[in-house]
């Protein structure tokens, strides 16, 4: 079996928590000192940095929210003076805003460190050729893969996401054999291949990181028929440090935590109370190495479960199970995270009466689609009929490049969404994931 630094990943349970009391403990004192909002939110509870000794004082500590980075927008959460920041990234907001995260040098070294692990944990060495096809940009999945993969020293194929065509003939030619990309893109290659007449055997692929998005296994299935690989999932979000929080191993039984940067928690949705291992509920992460961003049980809003058993890789890193659904109305369309709220902005800004609208997520083929059906008013058009049409297109253009993310619009006949008596029902999600 390959570790990437074994003496981590398969310590004795007391030992690496007792390497996490001692980081928490640190972390707490400067985060208290450093960031005024973590300083006045302890305060509020009650709690001083030295009622933080163990990991047993977790669940003493305030929670972290989308809200409170929001609020803070775009700096006022990070640790460190911005000349100690290298690099920023961001994800979408519930609003207009995105979320603005900060890395350290020290940081980015970590966050390299815990992509490494992952291309090790599925049977990856220096020896292979790693092709990145998640975005390079803003979105943490390119960059983060792309340093991890350096970092182990194999090839790295800097592909980002598009141009798919010569994403295959770049399998083909640089002899990509392990894949980074999300599985709903990994599908359309699929689809691709066949239409040009390629097949698995074309390629060199041994192994896939897929995540950043909910799959099911019948998903994997197809890609690893499809491309002739072992498609393994990889978990991770912007706020805590992009992809690399955690991952499969070979066993494909639940994903390992980097628990040494991160502590997990499953906390009730409702009471915020922490439930016991194996049951499910709401993901929590506190960051006890990250230094720009070091964020304190923050509430992934994904629903998780974790299993603390030692895995048959040797690995003693607690698995958590793929997310099964998430607290919030997040929805992720073909890898990009999208909130209604964002829609709704976008449809108001050129249409204030546009109130009866539904979004419906579907899965075709195994791939995401978005429609927006909106009721037709007889005050939106004149009696030109191509004033419909215009109506449509903008709100298409309007919505997607709000999202990043292609729509369908349809209008529709009046009064055909059923009316809800208590809060409006916009989301319908039709995919089984
Ligand atoms: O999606 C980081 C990432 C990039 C992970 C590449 C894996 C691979 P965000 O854009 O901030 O970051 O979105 C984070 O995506 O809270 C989950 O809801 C969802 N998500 C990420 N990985 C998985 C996965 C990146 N393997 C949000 N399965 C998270 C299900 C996932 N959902």
């Amino acid at each position: 079996m390959n570790y990437y630094k074994k003496e981590i990943e398969t310590a004795p349970r007391h030992e690496l928590e007792a390497l996490q009391s001692f980081r928490l403990a640190q972390k707490i004192r400067k985060v208290y000192d450093r960031v005024e909002p973590y300083r006045k939110k302890m305060d509020e509870a009650g709690v001083k940095p030295e009622d933080i000794r163990t990991i047993a004082d977790l669940s003493k500590l305030p929670f972290t929210t989308k809200q409170d980075l929001r609020d803070n927008y775009p700096y006022g959460m990070f640790a460190v003076p911005m000349e100690e920041v290298v690099r920023i990234h961001a994800s979408s907001g519930t609003t207009g805003k995105q979320t603005v995260v900060g890395y350290t040098k020290n940081d980015i070294e970590l966050w390299a460190e815990c992509g490494a692990r992952c291309i090790v944990g599925i049977g990856g060495t220096k020896q292979d050729y790693v092709h990145v096809s998640y975005g390079y940009g803003l979105f943490t999945g390119g960059l983060g893969m792309h340093y991890g993969a350096e970092k182990l020293g194999a090839v790295t194929i800097p592909a980002s996401a598009g141009n798919s065509l010569r994403q295959l003939e770049m399998f083909r030619d640089f002899g990509s054999s392990i894949l980074c990309m999300t599985p709903s893109y990994a599908i359309s290659l699929i689809e691709l291949m066949k239409e040009n007449g390629l097949s698995k055997d074309d390629f060199n692929l041994k192994a896939g990181l897929f995540g950043a998005e909910p799959w099911t296994d019948e998903m994997r299935g197809e890609i690893e028929k499809g491309l002739g690989l072992k498609a393994y999932d990889i978990y991770g979000l912007s706020e805590i440090l992009g992809p690399g929080v955690s991952c499969e191993c070979i066993f494909q039984k639940g994903m390992h935590v980097c628990e040494d940067h991160f502590i997990p928690e499953i906390v009730d949705p409702d009471t915020f109370e922490p439930l016991p291992a194996g049951t499910q509920g709401e993901l929590v992460f506190t960051c006890i190495t990250k230094e720009a961003l070091p964020l304190i049980r923050y509430r992934t809003r994904d629903i998780a479960s974790l299993d603390y058993e030692k895995c048959e890789c040797g690995r003693t890193l607690v698995r958590m199970k793929k997310p099964q659904g998430r607290t919030d109305d997040m929805l992720i369309i073909r890898g990009v995270n999208v909130f209604p709220s964002q829609i709704e902005a976008a449809l108001m800004s050129f249409d204030s009466g546009a109130t009866n609208y539904m979004i419906i997520a579907d899965r075709v083929d195994n791939k995401d689609t978005l429609e927006i059906q909106i009721e037709m008013r007889s005050d939106m058009f004149g009696d030109n009929v191509r004033d419909v049409e215009n109506y449509r297109r903008r709100a298409r253009e309007l919505i997607t490049s709000a999202i990043g993310v292609g729509v369908n619009v349809k209008l529709i006949e009046p009064k055909t969404l059923a009316r809800s008596e208590g809060k409006a029902k916009r989301v319908i999600d039709k995919r089984k994931l």
